[in-house]
């Protein structure tokens, strides 16, 4: 189906902004101002794309360790976001939660998640709520390639089956589980789909580097889940540009294997080359929306630099409720 100009442009705009706030982040990084473990989407930003711009704020999803470009594409604020991982009280969580844990309920963003696999359970104790209340929503989980070997991950998948709960398995295959090699440590010849199917949902593969094969394939998936079919899976094959953590040296990469991925695997030159030869966006409409983002970013980098941090009265409000 053809997207309208607008759409073209959104979904663009979507993709830059996560690109554009985890390299900016990679470089502050390195001023020791931001602590603890950050892990970066860059490289990944069709996928979150892809298949946010499907959904309302009804509909929920649940990310990983890798979270920024879940939360950016489902609508959280950029600002928000960056005095978040900055450690500020005007952080989309006050700060509390930080690059691993954020959250965002008013955008059905349920959370990020430091532990490898917790997601899935969440999602599908979502997907029931929606099952019940009979309007047509869904629930996303995100995982790796690394989390769909979680114990975790399967029992999601089965109970979600048995349920037959909204649920979508989206699993982005980015070869790698730290620092570990897909074709190691995922039996099935690495084919995460066959998995899911063999819990008993209908599964679907796309290219991950393409934003128009996660969309188009995404649009598949939702109107066969949301017509009340159960759950359903996907696996998107995709790269990450950076290492597991800020701080990887990444010695396991094969030689080259970076550049050729930044050269022939980067869903935004992809999206360019793709909507510039068709004729439907030109490169100064692109480049426009690249000057306007650089901009977002910037401000936002220097508002996180500039906004409170928590004081000690702070530690324990909005820890506990009060019964
Ligand atoms: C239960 C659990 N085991 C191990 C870890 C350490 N760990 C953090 S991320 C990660 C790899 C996850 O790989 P994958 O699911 O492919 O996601 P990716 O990092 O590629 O986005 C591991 C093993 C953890 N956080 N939680
Ligand atoms: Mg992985």
């Amino acid at each position: 189906m053809q997207l309208s100009r607008d759409a073209l442009l959104r979904a663009y705009r979507q993709m830059k902004v996560i690109r554009e706030f985890e390299e900016r982040l990679h470089t502050e990084i390195q001023t020791g101002e931001i602590a603890g473990f950050t892990h970066l989407y860059c490289g990944q930003e069709a996928v979150a794309v892809g298949v946010c711009e499907h959904l309302s704020n009804d509909d929920k999803i649940v990310s990983t360790h890798r979270g920024h470009g879940h939360c950016l594409a489902k609508g959280c604020d950029v600002n928000g976001m960056m005095a978040e991982i900055w450690g500020s009280r005007e952080g989309l969580c006050k700060g509390k939660g930080g690059s691993m844990h954020i959250a965002d309920i008013d955008q059905g963003m349920l959370g990020a998640n430091g532990i490898v696999g917790a997601g899935a359970p969440i999602a599908v104790g979502a997907a029931l709520a929606a099952k019940l209340n009979g309007e047509g929503k869904v629930s996303i989980a995100f995982s790796g390639d690394g989390a769909c070997n979680q114990g975790t991950t399967f029992e999601a998948m089965n109970l979600a089956v048995v349920t037959q709960a909204p649920c979508i398995f989206v699993f982005e295959n980015n070869h790698y589980s730290e620092h570990t090699g897909v074709d190691y440590a995922v039996g099935t010849a690495r084919d995460i789909a066959s998995r899911a199917e063999a819990f008993g949902m209908k599964v679907w593969r796309g290219d991950g580097t393409d934003f128009f094969s996660v969309h188009d394939t995404m649009r598949e998936v939702l109107e066969y889940v949301r017509a009340g079919n159960g759950p359903a899976a996907v696996e998107f094959d995709t790269e990450r540009f950076f290492g597991h953590f800020e701080g990887d040296p990444q010695r396991y990469r094969g030689p080259g294997e970076l550049d050729r991925i930044r050269e022939t695997r980067d869903c935004l030159k992809i999206f360019r080359a793709s909507v510039t030869g068709a004729k439907l966006l030109d490169h100064a409409d692109l480049d426009a929306l690249d000057a306007e983002v650089l901009k977002a970013i910037d401000d936002a980098v220097d508002k996180a630099r500039a906004a409170d941090r928590p004081t000690p009265e702070d530690v324990l409000a909005d820890v506990y409720i009060a019964y």
